[in-house]
């Protein structure tokens, strides 16, 4: 059988919750920082450390039949590569920023200034689209400092709290895109099924990530109220208890809106609310 590769950033914002995902989905593999590819013993993979502009054009050329990165550095690179899955981390937004005290109010402002990004393409694109020529620096890093140093008018970087962008006297001004990691496939990997049993666990590590187990005690008669407070379930367990008016009930919740939902259902009768992590949710 084939040893498929993955290829992960090897350090920075997006190795660990790589390395912990794929650990999540039962692969077995040593994560040091020396090595630059590492075997996995339980499945045939073999997985690539390596930097994240270089994952793009290692999967588009089949050097690596996967890999994981964020969506921005995929775009910036244009490569042709099939998205397999969101996987719901490494979450930031481009954006053009200008100082707090510039005179540059709306897009159009933005014709004729200077620019400094690390994100060349995107940006281009972005400004084309809407009919803006501006004057694009590209540098390749400390972008933020760029308006400080009279080297540009604006700049074009990644935000995820702002606070860089607020001790460099900075406000954002315009969305570009937003961005989180992606698992990527080559073209023609898609269809092979140790790629879809792969996308299936992580699909199903990312499912349980997303809900909590939740069970609960409730008079039967305040039961009616509490089950029309779960949609979405199929059917909630109701498990009778050794006082006779009442049951548990087990279900899962959403984890997007779940303190509203716990409110709501001990608002219902719900009481002994216990909420438990889950690991995998299999369909
Ligand atoms: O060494 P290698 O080339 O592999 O890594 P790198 O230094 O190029 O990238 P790295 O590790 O910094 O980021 C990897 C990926 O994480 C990026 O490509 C994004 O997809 C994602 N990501 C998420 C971010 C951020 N959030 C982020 N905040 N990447 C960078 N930043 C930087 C941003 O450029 C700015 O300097 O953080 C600063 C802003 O952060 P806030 O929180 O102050 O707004
Ligand atoms: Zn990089």
């Amino acid at each position: 059988m084939k040893t498929l590769k993955i290829a992960i950033q090897k350090s920075g914002r997006l190795n660990e919750k790589s390395v912990e995902l794929l650990k999540n989905c039962g692969l077995n593999f040593e994560n040091y920082k020396s090595s630059l590819i590492s075997p996995v013993s339980n499945f045939p993979l073999e997985i690539l450390f390596l930097r994240d502009d270089d994952i793009p054009e290692y999967v588009q050329d089949g050097i690596a039949d996967l890999g994981i990165v964020g969506e921005n550095v995929i775009q910036e690179t244009e490569v042709e590569v099939s998205y397999l899955q969101r996987l719901g981390f490494g979450k930031c937004s481009l954006k053009i920023a200008v100082p707090n005290n510039s005179d540059i109010n709306s897009l159009a402002d933005l014709h004729g200034k200077a620019i400094a990004t690390t994100y060349p393409a995107i940006l281009g694109k972005f400004l084309k689209e809407q009919n803006i020529t501006s004057d694009i620096r590209t540098i390749s890093g400390s972008v933020e400092i760029s308006p400080g140093l009279g080297l540009s008018d604006a700049i074009c970087d990644l935000v995820s709290t702002g606070g860089t962008l607020k001790s460099n006297g900075l406000k954002p001004f315009a969305d570009v895109m937003s961005s989180e990691a992606v698992l990527i496939g080559s073209k023609s990997i898609a269809e092979s099924d140790l790629v879809q049993e792969l996308i299936q666990r992580v699909q199903s590590v990312l499912r349980a990530k997303e809900t909590k187990y939740v069970v609960l005690n409730v008079e039967k008669q305040n039961l009616p109220a509490v089950i029309a407070l779960l949609p979405g379930v199929k059917s909630p367990s109701v498990v009778p208890l050794a006082e006779e008016d009442w049951v548990a009930v087990h279900t899962v919740i959403p984890e997007r809106d779940f303190w509203d939902r716990i409110s709501q259902l001990k608002q219902a009768g719900a009481q002994g609310i216990v909420v438990m992590p889950i690991e995998k949710i299999i369909l």
